[in-house]
């Protein structure tokens, strides 16, 4: 699962993520060993109480909401949008309104769903923890993730709390 890895999440968007962009190389090397690849988008209205939090970004059909240029995405199997409604965060893929994702999941018999992209206590987050959530044995690719940390931590609590909740962390490498 690769999750919005888009222009305004990386460095020179509307809501740079920290060296969002250096996950693209990671996750594009990880694709081919994976026989479902599902990416998320962050894929918001003009006007959304989630802008109340956030700066704008990812409004739809923007150019800020287009994946980075170097992701692979001609090799993604299905794309998924996400925070389409005004009255909610949207952060997790899960609840997209577009499909039941666990239930396309284990249709095409996944068991196992690792999760990369942006941002490691936002989206990131929300998505592995509802992937577990759903009994698929989840884990965050470590060096295919990045956070914002808005408070210095964020992403060390964001890891302790997916560990709790059962999501194992792993290295790129590890799975190459
Ligand atoms: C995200 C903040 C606001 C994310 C989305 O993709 O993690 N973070 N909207
Ligand atoms: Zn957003």
């Amino acid at each position: 699962m690769i999750v919005d890895v888009q222009n305004d999440f990386c460095p020179g968007g509307a809501l740079p993520v920290p060296e969002g962009d250096r996950v693209v190389p990671v996750i594009n090397r990880l694709i081919d060993r994976f026989d479902v690849v599902v990416a998320t988008r962050d894929w918001h209205p003009e006007k959304t109480v989630h802008f109340e939090k956030w700066p704008v970004h990812c409004v739809r059909n923007t150019p800020g909401a287009a994946f980075h240029p170097d992701l692979e995405v001609s090799k993604v199997d299905r794309i998924v949008s996400k925070g389409t409604g005004n009255k909610d965060d949207g952060y997790s893929a899960f609840e997209t309104d577009e499909l039941d994702l666990a239930a396309w999941l284990r249709e095409q018999g996944v068991e196992e769903v690792y999760v990369t992209g942006l941002a490691t206590e936002y989206c990131v987050k929300a998505s592995a923890l509802d992937a577990a959530r759903a009994g698929f044995r989840t884990f965050v690719v470590t060096d295919a993730v990045r956070g914002i940390d808005v408070n210095p931590g964020d992403i060390d609590k964001a890891i302790e709390e997916m560990k709790k909740a059962g999501v194992k962390m792993i290295s790129s490498e590890e799975i190459v």
